[in-house]
């Protein structure tokens, strides 16, 4: 061998053995990576733990979740895990329900199992035949599936499996994924290439990415999937689309993943030659009863229709003078006989110019509370104008007592950094989950309008507007897996802490070696309120790129529509910035139970963090910082600049911790955000000071270019539009 191969041979073998070289990995796996357990000690409890998978019972979900249990415990123990129908061993784990398993059933679970449902499940150490196992036990196959992952879980986050005593059921009813996939494979606001759906193949090939979409998504509870955008084509409900959705439907059961569709309103005239669509039309009605019935021939168990109608120029029930009612119940009598349900949009504005666009919603449904039918959920988004970076809670949560209200998060990062900014979404979500509506007195939370609690409805539903394309790592960035893996676990159990979500997210999708996940959860735990900074502060909103909505636009005005402009919203002039909500103003702060009113009406009492969503706020007015208005909207800016700087030099420092093709991926993405951060803030500075008329403060850097070179960039080929 010649000196230079040997050389270069041994600084391989020396890598190897330092372990300073680790493989590439693009993020495929997700969290569900089941390397082999690097703790030694823990390594070896497990292998004691886990002698062999006893699953008695038969049917295609028992065998995903066999199939799952084994390829994870084998990858995890780093050792092959026998599987039975008959328990053998000590140190078994045993998984069934009382119906299928007759180990399960002889442990007596049923009042321990009674309060779980159709989903919950159950992991105990147990005595099953004398012999020591662990028992993953529930009332249905899909709850023994989910309590296989979390068994899993329990081991890809090195925790102790030896006294288990876990239930676990989810809060909430329908926890969906909404797909804004168009059928050319183009994702509305989706930043990770394009739609999985690969319609043109289907349904002759499944592509393992189906499987391993829903594998992912059973894991964290996700039971439903709209596959199609909300801005709808007729289309996906003809015949030769409803062989490649029931294809789709068919590769999804064994997760429990239900698939859903989105209906174009005016379906019956585009496809059925009507004359109209007309929801009290006897025509119409029974055009989408047939309609209907031919779906259930080709996916028995399809969920529903989620609808998104008088909105944006999609057509729904007002073309014909009727109300949202009218059309969400035509559509709901439709899908009932077969137990399905309608997600009724209330993103809603009409075509005339509104006095506050942030009103309208609220306007149009509460007066619709208690005609809609049983089976409709009406669908609200987190806030009342359009996942902005932050939104004070939807004022429709809590007052519509009589109908079930579900939750829409926006997971893709439209307005929040798109494909390229690391912003953790986990703090948003329970921002606005924990706000108070007061709407039965202090403790109403948004929580407990959508799982329920507070009105007595049981039929609930949250909904996440999907971040996922066909990008290798599926989401993009590879921190928008941890949005979808947040997303999920908080729809199961909003009780969760964003802390502790992440913290398991980083162990799974990374590693569990505490000197790379005690930073890196820090730099996730900061990150939404730091994008929150250079974006949009103190309660700005809307101020983004046109159309496309991709980085600043403070000074977009004189578009067709008022309200898609972004001097609507922040409305600085020489006195001041901020959107008077109050009764000075558009009063919308009414919508809100009068505590709620009570905590933003006045300048002096609304948080911050809010402020300029209520108030329009003088220049010079003093903050809490002692700062006034204007100086500490600069300081805010450059926070916001300097935190992804601080992100920065955390992600370096775990260079080495975690494989280099990802740290790399990541790192690049930092210096976007970066980049991107010093737009905005340097970009809306420079508008605002056109109105404040006053200096950025001495100790603040400085723009780097003037405003008109700000206002000239003008991206091409944005994706997502
Ligand atoms: C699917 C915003 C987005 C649109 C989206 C709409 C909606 O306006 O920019 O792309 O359309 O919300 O939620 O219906």
């Amino acid at each position: 061998m010649e000196r230079k191969s040997l050389n270069l041979l041994l600084i391989l073998l020396l890598l190897i053995l330092t372990n300073n070289y680790s493989y590439g990995d693009d993020g495929y796996r997700l969290w569900q990576r089941y390397d082999k357990v690097q703790d030694a000690e823990k390594l070896k409890n497990y292998q004691q733990s886990v002698s062999e998978l006893v699953i008695e019972g038969n049917s295609p979900t028992l065998s995903v979740a066999q199939k799952e249990l084994t390829v994870g415990l084998t990858g995890l123990l780093g050792k092959a895990v026998p599987v039975s129908q008959r328990l053998t061993q000590q140190s078994a784990v045993v998984a069934g329900t009382p119906a299928n398993s007759a180990l399960i059933a002889s442990l007596n679970l049923a009042e321990r199992l009674n309060s779980l449902g159709d989903e919950g499940y159950l992991i105990l150490t147990a005595n099953t035949n004398g012999k020591k196992s662990t028992v993953i036990a529930a009332n249905t196959d899909i709850g023994v599936l989910y309590g296989s992952f979390h068994f899993l879980r329990l081991l890809q986050t090195q925790q102790s499996i030896s006294n288990l005593s876990i239930a676990s059921a989810p809060k909430i009813k329908h926890r969906v994924l909404n797909h804004w996939d168009n059928l050319d494979r183009t994702v509305e606001r989706g930043y990770a290439g394009f739609s999985l759906w690969d319609w043109h193949k289907l349904p002759d090939y499944i592509d393992q990415r189906y499987i391993d979409y829903a594998r992912a998504n059973a894991s964290i509870g996700i039971n439903g999937t709209v596959l199609t955008n909300v801005n709808a084509n007729a289309l996906v409900l003809t015949k030769e689309y409803l062989v490649k959705v029931a294809a789709l439907a068919d590769a999804f059961r064994p997760y429990g993943l239900r698939v859903y569709l989105t209906a174009r309103f005016s379906a019956p005239i585009e496809l059925g030659g009507l004359k109209t669509a007309d929801p009290l039309d006897p025509q119409v009605q029974a055009w989408w009863k047939d309609k209907t019935e031919e779906i259930y021939s080709y996916v028995p168990d399809f969920g529903g229709f989620l609808v998104k109608a008088n909105s944006e120029g999609q057509p729904g029930p007002q073309n014909y003078g009727r109300n949202h009612a009218d059309g969400a119940n035509m559509l709901a009598d439709a899908v009932a006989p077969r137990g399905g349900i309608v997600m009724w949009r209330a993103f809603v504005y009409d075509d005339k110019e509104p006095d506050d666009r942030a009103k309208q919603a609220y306007n149009e449904f509460k007066p619709l509370d208690g005609t809609f039918r049983k089976n409709v959920l009406v669908q609200v988004k987190n806030g009342a104008i359009d996942f902005q970076p932050r939104e004070p809670f939807h004022p429709l949560f809590g007052a519509m007592p009589q109908t079930p209200i579900m939750m829409e998060f926006q997971i893709t990062q439209e307005y929040l950094g798109q494909g390229t900014h690391l912003a953790y979404l986990s703090p948003l979500f329970k921002e606005v989950l924990t706000s108070d509506t007061y709407a039965k007195g202090k403790g109403s939370t948004v929580a407990k309008v959508i799982d329920g609690t507070l009105d007595n409805h049981t039929l609930t539903g949250i909904a996440g507007v999907s971040n996922i394309g066909n990008d290798r790592n599926w989401t993009g960035h590879q921190f928008g897996q941890a949005n979808w893996y947040s997303f999920g676990r908080l729809a199961w159990d909003h009780t969760l802490s964003s802390e502790a979500i992440a913290d398991e997210w980083l162990k799974m999708t990374f590693t569990n070696n505490n000197q790379f996940v005690a930073p890196v959860k820090n730099m996730m735990l900061g990150s939404h309120e730091a994008l929150v900074n250079y974006m949009t502060p103190l309660g700005l909103h809307h101020i983004m790129g046109w159309s496309h909505h991709y980085g600043p636009g403070p000074w977009i005005k004189d578009k067709h529509r008022a309200d898609w402009t972004s001097v609507y919203y922040h409305r600085a002039d020489e006195e001041g910035i901020g959107f008077d909500r109050t009764a000075t103003g558009s009063n919308a702060i009414a919508q809100y139970f009068p505590p709620v009113q009570k905590q933003f009406r006045v300048i002096k009492k609304c948080p911050e963090k809010y402020l300029l969503w209520f108030h329009h706020v003088k220049w010079n007015r003093k903050m809490d910082s002692g700062r006034i208005l204007w100086d500490e909207l600069c300081h805010r800016y450059s926070g916001g600049v300097d935190s992804v700087r601080q992100m920065q030099q955390t992600w370096n420092t775990v260079q080495g911790l975690i494989d280099q093709e990802r740290f790399d991926q990541v790192q690049s993405f930092l210096k976007i955000q970066e980049k991107e951060a010093k737009w905005w803030r340097d970009a809306c500075l420079l508008y605002f000071q056109t109105f404040s008329k006053r200096p950025i403060p001495q100790d603040l850097e400085k723009p780097a270019e003037s405003l008109d070179y700000y206002m000239q960039l003008d991206p091409q080929f944005v994706p997502g539009i």
